[in-house]
């Protein structure tokens, strides 16, 4: 459960005394990015290495081939002298599931949405004293090790996400990239970032302590952090086991940081900068939310529902779809027997006229036998 020293939330009632309460304090971190790009794989890691003995293996290795469908929590309560974390990890199923990945990123600003305004709800009622707290204080933003750039997905994903959170940038599986490769693609990654205005999380870097300046100076210099994500125990040359992945040439470990930035983005998010994220949210993100909505709408009115649901638009989409073609369908039957109505009132019609004439023809018959008998010897018989 704990690192060498604790996992340092002891420290944080001495920065902050107003968060201590008996309760503990809520800290929730979410995950989000195309799928496949191990963020699953990266909770248990973070679970495994830090928080709990390792769970069934078996059953570990299942749910990381498993994909992830559903929004889902876990939760881990930190305690350390007596001060209280309560941590919840909110994992997203990835983008990239659908034919148009254009809103890709709408169900997590819903989700991260939803959390404030829930808050915002209980912050109104009169009793405020069991409030739960699900604000996102950090969101992971899961980047795909391509070693070139960002996508125009993950831009507009990014922008979207980091207008309303503590956005934190990773490239996913570093294992998977040479560290020059991975030193250039991180240069240009924070190079879009900064060309395209997104706003990622920055944290404060001066501090008394010079030893915890150069420290923070470190953490932000990793952006964006390089992780590998494992729960297995493999053997390095040198005799370790460490959590890491086996490779012909050797083991990526996750916990190296000549390896990756994991235990950097650790340290983060559940010891340096935890209370930074904690007061940001609340001071920048959830009072941002708070006082556009209470410019928009009246006291105690419900936010008003967005139509924006990416599942059912689509659903919506093809039922529309479908239904327009069996109008089509219908409409094309409807001309091929109006057609052959038509026609076969045209052929009626030729038939009709063809017995006309021949009536008139017999008329005229009768007419000429009738002139060619003489009409005084018809009077007379
Ligand atoms: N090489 C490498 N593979 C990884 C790493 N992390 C996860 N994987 C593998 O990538 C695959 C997908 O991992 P998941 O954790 O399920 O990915 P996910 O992002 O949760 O995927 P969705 O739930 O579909 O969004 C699994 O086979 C993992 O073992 C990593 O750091 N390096
Ligand atoms: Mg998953």
């Amino acid at each position: 459960m704990q690192t060498a020293g604790g996992i340092g939330i002891a420290n944080l009632p001495n920065q902050r005394h107003k968060i201590v309460t008996k309760k503990g304090t809520d800290f929730t971190v979410m995950v989000v990015g195309e799928s496949g790009l191990g963020k699953t794989t990266f909770i248990n890691t973070l679970f495994t290495t830090t928080l709990m003995e390792p769970k069934d293996p078996s059953k570990r290795a299942k749910k990381q081939m498993e994909k992830t469908v559903d929004i889902s929590v876990t939760k881990a309560e930190l305690e350390e002298k007596m001060f209280k974390v309560n941590l919840s990890i909110v994992d997203t199923p990835g983008f990239g599931d659908y034919v148009d990945n254009t809103d890709c990123w709408a169900p997590v600003v819903d989700f991260i949405e939803n959390q404030y305004e829930s808050y915002l709800r209980q912050e109104q009622q009169p009793s405020r004293k069991s409030i739960v707290d699900m604000r996102v204080h950090a969101c992971l933003y899961f980047i795909r090790p391509t070693g070139q750039t960002l996508k125009p997905q993950d831009v507009q994903a990014m922008k979207e996400i980091g207008s309303r959170v503590n956005l934190i940038p990773v490239i996913a599986k570093a294992d998977t990239l040479s560290p020059t490769v991975l030193k250039a693609f991180k240069r240009r990654v924070m190079e879009v970032v900064s060309a395209q205005g997104i706003n990622i999380y920055t944290a404060p870097i001066e501090s008394e302590d010079e030893g915890t300046t150069v420290r923070n100076r470190d953490i932000m210099a990793a952006l964006p952090f390089a992780i590998i994500g494992s729960t297995d125990d493999v053997k390095t040359s040198d005799g370790r086991v460490v959590k890491g992945r086996n490779y012909p040439w050797g083991v990526a470990e996750v916990e190296n940081d000549q390896h990756c930035d994991f235990k950097k983005l650790r340290s983060l998010l559940i010891r340096t900068h935890m209370l930074d994220l904690i007061s940001t949210t609340e001071e920048v993100h959830y009072d941002r939310y708070r006082s556009t909505q209470m410019k928009t709408r009246k006291f105690g009115e419900p936010k008003p529902k967005k139509g924006d649901n990416k599942a059912f638009k689509q659903e919506e989409e093809a039922l529309r779809k479908r239904f327009t073609e069996q109008v089509k369908l219908e409409e094309n039957r409807f001309r091929q027997w109006e057609q052959s109505l038509i026609s076969e009132r045209d052929r009626l019609n030729k038939d009709l006229e063809s017995e006309h004439n021949h009536v008139k023809q017999l008329e005229s018959e009768i007419d000429s036998l009738q002139t060619a008998s003489s009409p005084k010897q018809f009077f007379k018989r």
